[in-house]
C-alpha cells in the first residue's frame, strides 16, 4: 500500500485526467429522502453516471433523487442490507472508476477528485480513511472508534497491511477490481470484506483522507455490536476460510445478475 500521494488542487488538471475514465458513482440509499438535495448537488459536474441503489425507502428517496438529479439511474437491490445494495450498484455500473460512497452527507460527494486522482497516479484502489493525516470524523462515537481501532488492527495483524481506517464507506477503484472483490455478503461487514480482498489479491491500494462529517438527518442503521461482530466474523473467515465458511473465487462477483432497474 502506498499513500500520501500528492493532490494537485488545479482544478483543470482534475477534470483532464477524469476525462479519461468514465466515472460512475454508486450510492446506497434507505430512507435518505432528506439528505439527498445535500448529496447529490455536490457532485462534480464531471461524473459520468450516478447510480443510486435503493433498498425499497419507505419515504421519497426515490422521488427526490429523479427530481434533483434526473440522469440518475435507480436500481431496486434484489436482497436486502448495504452490501447487498453495494453488489448491485457494482453490477450496474458502467464507468472504469467506480466510486462509492452514502447518502446521510457524511461523505462528501465535493472530495471525490482526491479520489480519482489517486487513481490516475497508478492505483488500483483508492481507499477513504478518516483516520489518516488529514482525515477526521466527527461522526463517529466512541464505542464505534475504539471497535474500529481494534478490527483494524487485527486486519493489519493477519493481513499484514498498514490501513488506518476499515470500516468507511467512502472508497473509489477502477473496474478491474470487481474481480476480485465479489461482494456476496449483505450488511455493513461490506467495506471490511473489500479492503481484506483487496490486499490479499496484491492490489496497489492507497488511503485517501477524509472528512467524514455527522448524518445530517434521519437514523443510523448501523448497530455497533451486532455490525461490529458481523466485521470480525468476516475478517476470521477471509483469513482463515476453513473456520467459517467459503470466501469466493476470483471472478464470481461479475456473474452478479444485472437489478432491476426503475
Ligand atoms: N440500499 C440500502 N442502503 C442502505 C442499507 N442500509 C444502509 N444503507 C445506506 O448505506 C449508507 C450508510 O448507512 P448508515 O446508516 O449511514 O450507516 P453508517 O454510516 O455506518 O452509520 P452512521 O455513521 O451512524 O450514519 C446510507 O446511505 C444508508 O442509506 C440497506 O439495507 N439498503
Ligand atoms: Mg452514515
Amino acid at each position: 500500500m502506498s499513500v500520501g500521494i500528492a493532490i494537485t488542487d488545479d482544478p483543470s488538471a482534475r477534470r483532464a485526467g477524469a476525462a479519461q475514465a468514465a466515472i460512475s458513482v454508486v450510492i446506497p440509499t434507505l430512507n435518505e429522502a432528506a439528505n439527498l438535495p445535500h448529496v447529490l448537488t455536490r457532485l462534480p459536474a464531471w461524473v459520468d453516471e450516478v447510480i443510486l441503489v435503493d433498498g425499497h425507502s419507505t419515504d421519497d428517496t426515490v422521488a427526490v433523487a429523479r427530481a434533483i438529479f434526473p440522469d440518475v439511474r435507480v436500481v431496486l437491490q434484489d436482497g436486502r442490507g448495504k452490501g447487498n445494495a453495494l453488489a448491485c450498484g457494482f453490477a450496474a455500473a458502467h464507468g472504469d472508476i467506480i466510486v462509492m460512497l452514502d447518502a446521510d452527507g457524511s461523505t462528501d460527494p465535493a472530495e471525490i477528485p482526491r479520489f480519482v486522482e489517486v487513481l490516475l497516479a497508478g492505483n488500483d484502489y483508492a481507499k477513504g480513511s478518516r483516520f489518516a493525516p488529514g482525515g477526521s470524523s466527527s461522526d463517529i462515537t466512541a464505542v464505534r472508534q475504539l471497535g474500529n481501532r481494534a478490527l483494524v488492527a487485527l486486519v493489519n495483524l493477519l493481513f499484514r497491511t498498514h490501513f488506518s481506517d476499515l470500516c468507511y464507506g467512502y472508497n473509489a477503484f477502477w473496474r478491474h477490481c470487481l474481480a476480485h472483490m465479489q461482494v456476496d455478503c449483505d450488511g455493513f461487514e461490506v467495506e471490511t470484506l473489500i479492503n481484506v480482498r483487496v490486499a490479499r489479491a496484491g492490489l496497489r491500494i492507497a488511503e485517501v483522507p477524509s472528512v467524514e462529517h455527522e448524518r445530517l438527518f434521519g437514523e443510523s442503521k448501523l448497530n455497533a455490536v451486532r455490525d461490529g461482530l458481523r466485521v470480525l466474523r468476516t475478517i476470521v473467515t477471509e483469513r482463515f476460510p476453513r473456520a467459517g465458511g467459503q470466501p469466493g473465487s476470483p471472478g464470481a462477483g461479475l456473474e452478479h445478475i444485472e437489478p432491476a432497474e426503475v
